[in-house]
């Protein structure tokens, strides 16, 4: 099958997409489903060896840019979590809807690993498996203490814009989203394989975060990248091994 660059819509709202397959040609492949972080985009580095990863173990890969990031219409100021979890609802429905698609798999950095922990609680009887990847799990408890990203804020007056001192503003309604969210509720709502890669020197998110969520989930797989960073600029291969190994690991031995 042919790759392809294309826009997912969500009502009138174009999401960028990139579809690649495998080498190997064959009739059904099972998708694994790839979202960036804040302020991130799809041709991040790690991005793409998590979508290369996945192709190697047979899996077409999707990628896709949220609302307000890379190709994807929005503006950044005006994203939310919850834009960004309809967003990824609305991927997985055009993703069942592929006549090729076997199973899905749902793989997202950072934001987008929190955004997976949400949409894996959501999809949880759709997804086959999920793969946050340095999961940015504190944001809502961040923001209800009116502290993010060494932003702070008033969290029970939220303001109706926040600059960050590096430049980037966000509306209020990104606190308040933020705010609402509970993400223990969706670690136990989700009980298939997950996998949880994170480096020991993140200095964005700490590491701490996923030894908590591993603990937490039913069945979860922690790969610790020693010595590595919230992006994995000094192991991407050991990024890919991870992947690798899960995907073709005993998580998996009860379907092709
Ligand atoms: C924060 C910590 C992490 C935050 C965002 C992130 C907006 C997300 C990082 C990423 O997705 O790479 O306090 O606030």
């Amino acid at each position: 099958m042919e790759n392809r660059e294309f826009y997912i819509m969500e009502d009138n709202l174009r999401l960028h997409a990139k579809l690649e397959f495998p080498e190997a040609e064959k009739k059904t492949y099972p998708l694994g489903i790839v979202i960036h972080g804040f302020t991130g985009n799809m041709e991040e580095p790690h991005i793409i060896t998590a979508a290369e990863a996945m192709r190697a173990c047979g899996y077409a890969s999707l990628r896709v840019e949220m609302y307000g990031h890379g190709g994807s219409d929005g503006e950044f100021r005006d994203h939310t979590l919850l834009r960004w979890l309809t967003n990824a609802l609305t991927v997985i429905r055009y993703a069942r809807g592929l006549d090729f698609v076997s199973g899905i798999v749902l793989c997202g950095h950072s934001q987008g690993g929190l955004l997976t922990m949400l949409a894996g609680a959501m999809e949880r009887d759709v997804l086959k498996a999920i793969i946050p990847l340095s999961p940015a799990w504190m944001i809502p408890e961040e923001a209800r203490r009116g502290n993010l990203l060494g932003c702070p804020f008033d969290p029970d007056h939220i303001p109706d814009e926040v600059t960050h001192p590096d430049g980037y503003s966000l509306s209020g309604e990104y606190f308040r989203a933020a705010q609402f969210i509970h993400p223990e509720d969706s670690i136990s709502r989700f009980d298939g394989p997950v996998l949880l890669v994170h480096g020991s020197a993140d200095e964005t998110v700490p590491v701490e975060y996923s030894y908590r969520a591993a603990a937490m989930y039913r069945r979860a797989e922690l790969v610790i990248i020693p010595g590595d960073t919230h992006c994995y600029d000094r192991h991407l291969d050991l990024l890919s091994q991870a992947i690798r190994g899960f995907l073709s690991g005993p998580a998996f031995s009860d379907h092709s």
